[in-house]
């Protein structure tokens, strides 16, 4: 079994950061990178700059302890893990240029026997290229795509899994799909995450680990976008769509979702366009999901329409620029503090822009983000009585523990009433 004292992190995000905290609690030295100065510094005083349950208190023993450090540039160790975004392009081609910087980074030092693993979700093909750049940057060295099993340097693709909110427990939890470029490859990256993984490290090629990855976020993103079709056709046909997957489910093999205001998050909602992008021929039902997901905040806006519209029929005193509506949840799911990509935020901003009065509830935030205008004013779940349209957007715990059924022009995306 190979042993691995010191590793290099490359990008301390969302997943690196967890990855890096928890390699180091359980023995291996790490040094993690990432470009951004900020992070770097706060990593170094023991704080973090992401909010992950039990993150801060992780990272703050393992700084302490001399086993995790921060720098903005990679050093020698015994095997790189690069954890940097894939984000898309305007016209949502995969976009490799952070692990190309990473490669490129990581290439002058590496030496014989170094492992190299790419966490980051990617299209099929990029492990493949990140092993090209490598090779490109170290002529002096061999590669699995040069000399397969006999290559100085071994090169695996093995995806992050976790569910932001569960990290911690998901990673060391979760079984691990692990795709090295040859067996090599694989047995070594299996050795690096047995340090701390419970659950299995199951061994395959580079290319079906980047698929495994992909075909996991898109079957979510079609089982939800069928639960999001479905809560369409139900409204047009006045059944409530809540009670029907209830019943549906019942069936021992039907597990339908749940509908929503739209797929928020970095993965769901981009990892999908990856396969699209490359079989844009064959990714037909792919394809479809993302638009039906994306397409239902529109929907949303459109119901709070109808809904100003009743109001100000009931109450013909009021002008449309005295309607003040509630949006219960900014965040991108529930009890979590992340905007990010999120459409309950995208729906609250454009309602803003159609010059609303709008009341956000977020029981996760302190102050709103810059990007909504000042016409949304951020307020306590206590006070949500004073709102004339409440547009439930999440369903955070919170919103569930309060009586919001006798409320008269309520839109409930979430189902939580
Ligand atoms: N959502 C619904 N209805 C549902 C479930 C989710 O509308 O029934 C929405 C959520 O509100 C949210 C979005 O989908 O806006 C995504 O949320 P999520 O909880 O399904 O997933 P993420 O994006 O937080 O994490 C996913 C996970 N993938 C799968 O469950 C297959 C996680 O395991 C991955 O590691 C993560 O993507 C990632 O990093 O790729």
């Amino acid at each position: 079994m190979q042993q691995f004292k010191h590793i290099c992190v490359i990008g301390l995000g969302y997943i690196g950061l967890p990855t890096a905290a928890t390699f180091a609690a359980h023995g291996v030295k790490v040094t993690g990178v990432d470009v951004n100065q900020h992070a770097v510094d706060l990593i170094n005083q023991g704080k973090v700059h992401i909010v992950e349950p039990d993150l801060d208190a992780l990272v703050k023993d393992v700084v302490e302890k001399g086993m995790l450090s921060a720098q903005t540039t990679p050093v020698a160790a015994d095997a790189y893990i690069v954890a940097v975004p894939t984000p898309f392009k305007d016209n949502h081609e995969p976009d490799l240029k952070y692990i190309e910087a990473a490669a490129k980074a990581i290439a002058p030092h590496l030496t014989k026997g170094n492992l190299v693993i790419l966490e980051s979700t990617s299209p099929v093909g990029a492990t493949e290229q990140m092993a090209a750049w490598l090779s490109e940057a170290r002529p002096d060295l061999s590669f699995p795509q040069q000399v397969g099993e006999q290559a100085d340097i071994l090169i695996a693709h093995c995806p992050e899994r976790v569910l932001p909110g569960k990290v911690l427990q998901e990673l060391i939890s979760n079984d691990r799909i692990i795709g090295g470029m040859t067996q090599r490859c694989s047995t070594a990256s299996s050795d690096l995450y047995k340090t701390f993984v419970k659950g299995s490290c199951v061994e395959t090629n580079a290319r079906t680990a980047e698929m495994c990855k992909l075909t996991e976020n898109s079957f979510r993103d079609v089982n939800i976008a069928f639960a999001n079709e479905l809560s369409i056709i139900c409204d047009k046909l006045d059944i409530n769509v809540w009670e029907l997957i209830q019943l549906a489910n019942r069936h021992p093999r039907v597990n339908i979702l749940q509908p929503g205001p739209g797929v928020g998050g970095h993965c769901i909602a981009v990892d999908p366009w990856f396969i699209v992008s490359k079989t844009p021929e064959q990714a037909r039902l792919i394809r479809t999901a993302r638009e039906v997901n994306d397409s239902k905040p529109e929907w949303v806006i459109d119901q709070v329409k109808i809904k100003i519209a009743e109001f100000l029929q009931a109450n013909p005193e009021k002008t449309i620029k005295e309607v003040t509506v509630a949006c219960y949840g900014l965040a991108f799911k529930p009890d979590i503090d992340d905007l990010r990509e999120s459409p309950a935020l995208e729906i609250t901003k454009k309602l803003a822009e159609q010059g609303l009065n709008i009341l956000a509830i977020e029981p996760n935030i302190y102050e709103l983000p810059a990007k909504l205008l000042s016409n949304v004013k951020l307020i306590s779940l206590e006070e949500h009585e004073v709102a004339d349209i409440h547009l439930i957007l999440v369903d955070h715990k919170e919103f569930k523990q309060v009586n919001l059924d006798s409320l008269k022009y309520i839109l409930d995306t979430k189902g939580i009433i």
